[in-house]
């Protein structure tokens, strides 16, 4: 299948960059009650006395610590964060690599936008405004739950109508009642590959000691050509390789030597905190430190038991908070990133994608020991995780229905090539009519293309079976994200290579026994498996149109999602009066402003827009 596994051969088994390395930047203390970096503007407000220490990170603050419910407790600060985010475009822009993109599309002019530092328990607002050019747009905090706040999700043509552009803004608002690593981004079609895209750092307690927070540190791949060429490249040739994966918004390129690597000092003798967030559109990545173990603290945003590994597989959307002891030879290692599953999962025309960590106090350059791949996750994230708030479900009673059983496939049959259909539907949200529309108007007629998959009663458990169809003309690992919720993995079928011929199906008697229903991992994304299935659970404890997708910018962009549509009626009646306000002011500034857009809708409306001619084009 050369259309997925990409043009270029991959080779892993060499690790270093071959091309100078600037000087290590100077060491950046930060405080963690006051959680500010150089680069961010963030307001810092100040927080309530915690009783947080280097020694005791599982305390917070009275009455709440790493054991509290936070699905249930939330700390009341009344601290707002107030942020500002304006959009552009800016066009022939220097890439971090020194490439010149056509186009970008950033926030508060950086290719990743500010931080949102919160404290567990603020509230968090932001203003968006919207001054690209035809885009519209929306942003979703993910992994956000957004309890009681659906219109606050920013996933368009579900929740709200797009922000109109030249000048459109919406105010978003919710509270920080989970505490971790997360990210945003654009959900208006493939803009957030163009830069619509930041991370958000919420400080809470933690299930191990550590001294120093180094902060988030996202990853990303990079590509030299528009989201949107890219889009309409892949809808008939698959995804291509990235031309760079940036750390922390930054790379060198490979050929050139153009640019600088990510450069993380570490103190020596001190345990680290890191915040590993995977912002790609389409690259998943297998990370690891040389010499160095991480233990894994967190999963998406959910604190875990400590977990230490040698290596780390991220899927698209997915984070890891981690510490990292800083206990060999002080100098400077490479941290590298390694693609696995024979490229089922993505790979960089960047042979060896790394970035430095470095002993304070160390001479600074090159790494010298190039490190070894580690071994190959194929494409499949971690199943043993073990949450610190505990929940559990029965499972032996699991019965496959149609009405629990969400069937993915390829369809090949039309024009563009690669359509993703769930349940024989791709999606294809309508703009200027959201779901919530439907919801507030209690019209339940909703076209067929909005994948609407209705959930009532109330604080119960729902599972879902998540399956890839073993019909298909071929299959792929997808990272499945749910909004609203974090759902518990109750098993998946048996880890295989991608590329494997064996095909799985849910067969009882084979895999009631294999389910883990006892405090399972949970989380906002994890992989449904290629030629396998995913059995998924949550509580139907929040009313709202909730997307469930495919995370892959390419693959939601061609149908892969569908959207819960849980207790509507409560919904309809919980929706404050301000919120349906400004729902109805976006969608009326929307519709007036769509009749004049220059440009057609080509996808599922949850990811791309804005056509450019290019040679990409000709070619497809
Ligand atoms: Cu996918």
């Amino acid at each position: 299948m050369k259309y997925f596994f990409g043009a270029v051969a991959l080779v892993v088994g060499i690790l270093a960059p071959s091309v100078a390395a600037a000087p290590p930047s100077a060491p950046v203390e930060r405080s963690l009650l006051v959680p500010i970096t150089e680069r961010e503007e963030a307001a810092v407000l100040p927080r309530l006395t915690s009783c947080n220490t280097p020694s005791n990170r599982a305390c917070w603050t009275t009455g709440f610590d790493i054991n509290t419910d936070y699905e249930t407790n939330t700390p009341n600060t009344g601290v707002v964060r107030p942020y500002t985010f304006t959009l552009t475009e800016v066009d022939n822009w220097t890439g971090p690599d020194g490439v010149v993109k056509s186009k970008v599309m950033l926030i508060n002019n950086k290719i990743i936008g500010p931080t949102i530092f919160a404290d567990w328990g603020d509230t968090i607002q932001v203003t968006v405004i919207n001054k690209l050019v035809t885009n519209g747009t929306s942003i979703h905090w993910h992994g956000i739950r957004q309890r009681n706040s659906n219109l606050h999700d920013g996933a368009n043509g579900i929740t709200e109508c797009p922000i109109p552009p030249n000048g459109g803004q919406r105010v978003y608002r919710f509270r920080a009642q989970q505490y971790g690593s997360s990210w945003y981004h654009s959900h208006f079609t493939a803009q957030y590959g163009n830069g619509v895209v930041g991370t958000i750092q919420i400080n809470g307690p933690a299930s191990l000691p550590y001294d120093i927070d180094l902060g988030v540190f996202p990853l990303m791949d990079y590509y030299h050509r528009t989201a949107d060429d890219l889009v309409l490249y892949t809808q008939n040739n698959g995804p291509p390789f990235s031309d760079n994966v940036l750390f922390n918004g930054t790379a060198k390129h490979p050929v050139t030597g153009v640019g600088e690597y990510a450069n993380v000092t570490l103190t020596p003798g001190k345990r680290h905190r890191l915040r590993l967030i995977n912002t790609s559109v389409e690259n998943h990545f297998q990370v690891s430190l040389v010499g160095h173990t991480m233990t894994i603290i967190s999963a998406d945003l959910v604190p875990v038991q400590a977990q230490t590994v040698d290596s780390l597989f991220l899927a698209v959307g997915q984070r890891y908070d981690v510490t990292i002891d800083a206990s060999k030879t002080p100098g400077n290692y490479w941290f590298n990133v390694t693609f696995g599953g024979s490229n089922a999962c993505g790979g960089s025309l960047h042979p060896s994608p790394a970035a430095i960590f470095h002993y304070a106090g160390a001479p600074g350059g090159l790494p010298t020991d190039k490190g070894v791949a580690p071994v190959d996750h194929n494409c499949l994230d971690l199943p043993n995780l073990t949450p610190v708030v505990s929940r559990s479900v029965p499972v032996s009673g699991f019965v496959k229905k149609p009405s629990n059983t969400l069937q993915v496939t390829i369809d090949l049959s039309g024009t563009p090539l690669f359509v993703w259909t769930v349940n024989g539907s791709a999606i294809n949200v309508d703009w200027g009519k959201p779901v919530v529309d439907y919801v507030l108007t209690q019209n339940t007629s909703f076209p067929t293309a909005n994948n609407i998959v209705q959930v009532d009663g109330t604080d119960q458990w729902t599972y879902w079976l998540i399956e890839n169809n073993p019909n298909a003309p071929f299959s792929l690992p997808h990272p499945m994200h749910l909004h609203g919720h974090d759902f518990l993995v109750l098993g998946r079928s048996p880890d295989v290579a991608p590329g494997s011929n064996q095909k799985f199906t849910f067969d009882p008697a084979v895999d009631l026994p294999r389910l883990h229903g006892t405090n399972p991992v949970r989380r906002d994304v994890t992989i449904l498996p290629a030629n396998g299935w995913l059995l998924l659970a949550f509580k139907t404890d929040n009313p709202g149109a909730w997307l469930f997708h495919c995370h892959i910018a390419w693959h939601v962009s061609g149908g892969l999602s569908v959207a819960f549509l849980e207790r509507a009626a409560e919904l309809r009646t919980q929706i404050p009066q301000a919120d349906k306000d400004d729902f109805n002011r976006v969608c009326g500034a929307w519709r007036s402003y769509f009749p004049t857009d220059p440009f057609p809708k080509v996808d599922s409306g949850l990811r791309h827009r804005w056509v450019e001619e290019s040679e990409w084009l000709v070619k497809a």
